[in-house]
């Protein structure tokens, strides 16, 4: 009942030009495998073995280091693959468009908030559009491989859109242009996936 490193629902090279295929490879096959393998290791043998990973989230404050980060980075990185698409980008659709523009005033605003919160993360971490106990949208980052999900997070909610802001997700073809990268992600949000976790937090 391990959790499994989940397959990428488009081949490494689909989202090129906006994200690299060798970034790709080495984030989900490394990265994203690696996480994977320590958040077993991490909970072989105690009583979070066969607990969903929710649940191991939000009580993530009375596990050690090593559930904190390795399940943030097996959770984080499993909703950031879901959420690109090849055939992604253009405006918010469906409810969730409705949302934002309730939220943000406008998809611009959103989008504005949401790159501002990827850009000032200061050094390691993620950017967030998530529901809150409300069901009102909010823009937030956390560090590290933290998420709003975690009884630790400053800004609690179920995460319906989340952006990898650390190096290892844009270095090798962005270097240290991360607004190019956080620009670039925008052409590629799956609006339809995003719309499908939101549905499922009502
Ligand atoms: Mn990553």
């Amino acid at each position: 009942m391990a959790f499994q490193l989940p397959d990428l629902p488009y081949a490494y090279d689909a989202l090129e030009p906006n994200v690299d295929a060798r970034t790709m490879e080495i984030h989900h096959g490394k990265h994203h495998n690696g996480y994977t393998t320590n958040l077993n290791n991490a909970i072989a043998g105690t009583d979070l073995e066969g607990k969903s990973i929710e649940d191991i989230l939000a009580n993530v404050s009375s596990a050690g280091a090593g559930v904190r980060n390795n399940g943030g980075g097996f959770y984080n990185h499993c909703l950031f693959w879901e959420v690109m698409s090849p055939n992604g980008g253009g405006e918010a659709t469906g409810a969730v468009g409705e949302a934002i523009n309730t939220a943000f005033g406008s998809f611009e605003n959103f989008k504005t908030e949401f790159a501002k919160a990827a850009a000032t993360r200061f050094g390691s971490g993620w950017a967030w559009l998530a529901v809150k106990a409300d069901g009102s949208l909010c823009v937030c980052s956390t560090p590290n491989q933290d998420n709003p999900l975690m009884d630790i997070a400053e800004c609690p909610g179920t995460p319906i859109l989340g952006l990898d802001v650390w190096e290892h997700a844009y270095y090798l073809n962005y270097q240290n242009r991360r607004p190019d990268y956080i620009n670039a992600f925008f052409n590629v949000i799956n609006w339809d996936v995003v719309n499908e976790k939101f549905a499922a937090t009502k």
